[in-house]
C-alpha cells in the first residue's frame, strides 16, 4: 500500500518559529513576564489562544477577556508583519527537493498545522500547489498533542494513520503523531524531539534513500 505524508508548517517548511518567538517574547515582556527559548519550545505547535494562556500562567497573571483578545490581536499583527516580508527564500533547506520528489512519485501530501495563518504563509512562499489538502488552525478544535489535525489530514487523503508519515518540529506535534500511531519524524533538536521515530536536523539530511527508509518503516 501507498504511504502518505503530512507536513507541519511552522518550523518544518519555513522558519516562522523565530517570528512567533519574537512576537511572544515582546508580548511577555510587556507584561513583565520573562520568556526564554525554553518557554518558547513549549509553545511550538500550540494554538494562539493556548499559547497566551500558558504565558499568563507562567507569569501568574490574570487579565480581562478584552485585554486577552487585544493582546492576541497585537501578537498576530506583529507576527504577520514578519510573514508579509517572506518570499521563496524563506523555505527551509531541502524542503523543496523533498516536496518535488514526493510529488513526482505521486505520494499524497497534506499540511497539518496549528496555525490560522497557514494559507497566507504557503502563498507567500509559493508552495500551495504541492499540497492536496491543507488542514490548519481554522479547521480543528483540539490542539496538538491531540492528533485531530493529522487525523483530518489522513481522512482527506484517504489513508490510514499507520500509512502516514508526519514531519514535525514540536514536542506537541510529535506526541500528536505518536498518539495516532503515525510515523513521526522530528525536524530539529534530537534531544528536544526524542520521542520521534526518526530524527533529522533539517530536510538537508533527508535524501531519497532516507525517504525510502521512512516509506518502508
Ligand atoms: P497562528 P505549526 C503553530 O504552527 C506554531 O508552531 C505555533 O507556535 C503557533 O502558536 C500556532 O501555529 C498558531 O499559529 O498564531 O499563526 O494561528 O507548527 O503547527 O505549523
Ligand atoms: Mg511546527
Amino acid at each position: 500500500f501507498k504511504k502518505a505524508f503530512i507536513f507541519d508548517l511552522d518550523g518544518v517548511i519555513v522558519d516562522t518559529a523565530k517570528f512567533h518567538f519574537l512576537a511572544w517574547k515582546n508580548l511577555a515582556e510587556s507584561l513583565d513576564i520573562s520568556f526564554s527559548e525554553e518557554e518558547n519550545e513549549q509553545l511550538k505547535g500550540v494554538s494562539r489562544v493556548k499559547s497566551l494562556e500558558k504565558i499568563l500562567k507562567w507569569g501568574n497573571k490574570t487579565i480581562s477577556e478584552e485585554k486577552f483578545n487585544s493582546l492576541m490581536a497585537m501578537k498576530n499583527e506583529e507576527y504577520l508583519s514578519f510573514v508579509d516580508a517572506m518570499s521563496t527564500d524563506d523555505i527551509l533547506p531541502g524542503v523543496l527537493e523533498t516536496l518535488t520528489y514526493l510529488k513526482e512519485n505521486d505520494y499524497p501530501i497534506a499540511l497539518g498545522s496549528a496555525s490560522k495563518n497557514a494559507r497566507r504563509i504557503l502563498t507567500k512562499v509559493k508552495l500551495n500547489s504541492y499540497f492536496e489538502y491543507i488542514v490548519d488552525g481554522n479547521e480543528v478544535s483540539k490542539a496538538k498533542p491531540d492528533p485531530e489535525v493529522f487525523l483530518k489530514g489522513c481522512e482527506l487523503l484517504g489513508v490510514e494513520p499507520k500509512q502516514s508519515i508526519v514531519f514535525e518540529d514540536s514536542q506537541a506535534g510529535i506526541k500528536a503523531a505518536n498518539n495516532a500511531q503515525m510515523t513521526s519524524v522530528g525536524i530539529g533538536d534530537e534531544l528536544v524531539l526524542s520521542e520521534a521515530d526518526f530524527n533529522f536536523k533539517s530536510f538537508s539530511e533527508i535524501s531519497e534513500d532516507v525517504l525510502q527508509t521512512l516509506i518502508n518503516f
